[in-house]
């Protein structure tokens, strides 16, 4: 089995970054420990009044008690950080473990606005946490961002365009890119990737869905990157990926008291059987 560690927050509750990941990951079969980055009481967005702690000071002691008990890693999949410094320690960490994939996430904000508490040092952080990765899933807020270009909404840009910012993307130093959140039309809503190697360009779309959830951006980085430890490609990757967030979204619709994360619990069974 396969071994690998997830670096990013606990939101207690919301059902995000590592109350998704963790599940997800080692239900699809791949041992998986954690680096909190920081603790809080909820995901920032749609709650008011959340408690945040910093888990910054714990990074280098839980890294080097590891380097001491000798434990290696295959894969390392990042995602929300607590502060643009921790960009530093992972790239320490990856520095010193050498895992085979290095896959990041560069969360940090959606419908062309950062999230709350985040300025632009994240960004020249992320910016630079991507540089040192080998697999980048940003989505398109993200990705505008991190090259400094305006946010367009769905709509606004077409397939050159998404070919062009994959390649700026790549320009960045991961060999993969991936862009989440794609919409040419109404109908339709994928995931663009395009390897800097091989110069080829792999799409994933499904019928876009009438409800944005909180965490799914996690839940698909979670399965992605699961599904390339258990050996996927990357298009197998993307669609095992963009298929069970469009399942848990689906599982989400009709029930409005749950507007928070998406019930992704329910759509594990399923998410196994496209392994
Ligand atoms: O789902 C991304 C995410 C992760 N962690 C925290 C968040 C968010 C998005 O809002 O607030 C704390």
């Amino acid at each position: 089995m396969k071994r690998a560690v997830t670096i990013q927050d606990i939101s207690c509750f919301g059902k995000c970054s590592i109350t998704v990941a963790l599940p997800i990951i080692s239900a699809m079969g791949v041992e998986c420990a954690i680096i909190p980055t920081a603790v809080l009481s909820t995901h920032t967005g749609g709650f008011k009044g959340w408690t945040f702690r910093d888990l910054a000071d714990d990074i280098p002691s839980i890294c080097s008690h590891w380097m001491k008990e000798g434990i290696t890693f295959d894969g390392v999949y990042t995602g929300y950080l607590g502060s643009p410094e921790q960009a530093k320690m992972i790239e320490d960490f990856v520095e010193e473990f050498k895992p085979e994939m290095v896959f990041v996430d560069p969360v940090m904000g959606d419908n062309g606005k950062l999230y709350a508490g985040f300025d632009d040092r994240i960004v020249t952080a992320m910016k630079h946490l991507c540089s040192k990765a080998d697999i980048i899933v940003p989505n398109l807020t993200e990705a505008s961002f991190m090259l400094g270009e305006d946010f367009r909404h769905p709509g606004e840009y077409d397939e050159a365009y998404i070919r062009e910012l994959l390649k700026k993307l790549t320009g960045l130093g991961a060999k993969i890119a991936a862009v989440t959140g794609v919409r040419y039309d109404d109908e339709m809503q994928g995931v663009v990737g395009y390897n800097s190697e091989t110069g080829e360009y792999t799409e994933y779309f499904a019928p876009h869905l009438p409800l944005s959830c909180h965490g799914t951006g996690d839940v698909f980085s979670s399965t992605m990157f699961a599904a390339l430890m258990r050996g996927k490609d990357l298009h197998e990757s993307m669609r095992i990926a963009a298929d069970n967030t469009c399942n848990c979204i689906k599982a989400t619709i009709g029930d409005e008291k749950h507007w928070y994360g998406v019930k992704f619990e329910q759509c594990i069974p399923d998410l196994i059987k496209m392994l």
